[in-house]
């Protein structure tokens, strides 16, 4: 399955909880990233400034990125990716991904919130984490980028029938037992 939204929707947040209820490993693009920047390696200096900019890494170093993480053996009981796809370049992707695995996708989960709070709960995040992403010019962009390319990802989605829809507002708890609600309904 995967989960999509905005910079700031819950995406990480609601991902860590859903992976440990149901037991599946969780794959998120940006903590691969972050974790290389930090280790210094080759692909966290090239996505560095992107990172840094609020753009997007390049698709085909993304989706390299995501092929080779989804080669490895952990994620055959099920995974789910967040933060990814975000552009139509990386659905291809991974479509061609899951077709030569003979799997499909069964849910694409869609937290949703209003600018005005992403913002606050990134300037929040910024204020203890220190991301260097984090700041409001940056932040701007991050979900500007979101509903110019992102938007169409989740127009695919909502197309093939596999969007479920979840309201991102309010405590992170009451957003979990939505996301667990809305996922048994599609599941039944
Ligand atoms: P991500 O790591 O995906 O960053 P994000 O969009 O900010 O989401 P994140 O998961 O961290 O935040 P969350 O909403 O959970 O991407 C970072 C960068 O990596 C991108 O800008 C891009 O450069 C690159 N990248 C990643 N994937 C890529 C791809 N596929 N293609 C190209 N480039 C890619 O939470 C945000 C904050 O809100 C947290 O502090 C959290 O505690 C708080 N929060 C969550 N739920 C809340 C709630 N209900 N109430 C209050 N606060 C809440």
């Amino acid at each position: 399955m995967l989960i999509i939204g905005p910079p700031g929707s819950g995406k990480g947040t609601q991902a860590a909880r859903i992976s440990e209820r149901l037991d599946i490993v969780a794959i998120s693009t940006g903590d691969i990233f972050r974790a290389n920047v930090k280790g210094g390696t080759p692909l966290g200096i090239e996505a560095k400034a992107y990172m840094d900019a609020g753009d997007f890494v390049p698709d085909s170093v993304t989706n390299n990125m995501v092929r080779e993480r989804l080669a490895e053996p952990d994620v055959a009981g099920g995974f789910l990716l967040d933060g990814y796809p975000r552009t139509t370049a990386q659905v291809e992707e991974l479509d061609a991904i899951l077709a030569a695995g003979n799997e499909t996708l069964d849910i694409v989960l869609q937290l949703t919130a209003d600018n005005e709070e992403l913002v606050r709960r990134l300037l929040s995040r910024a204020a203890e984490e220190g991301r260097t992403d984090d700041n409001e010019t940056v932040i701007r962009h991050r979900l500007d980028l979101y509903t110019q390319q992102t938007s169409a990802v989740v127009n695919e989605y909502a197309d093939r029938g596999i969007l479920v829809a979840v309201d991102g507002i309010g405590g992170i708890d009451e957003v979990t037992d939505r996301v667990m609600t809305a996922m048994a309904r599609v599941v039944e």
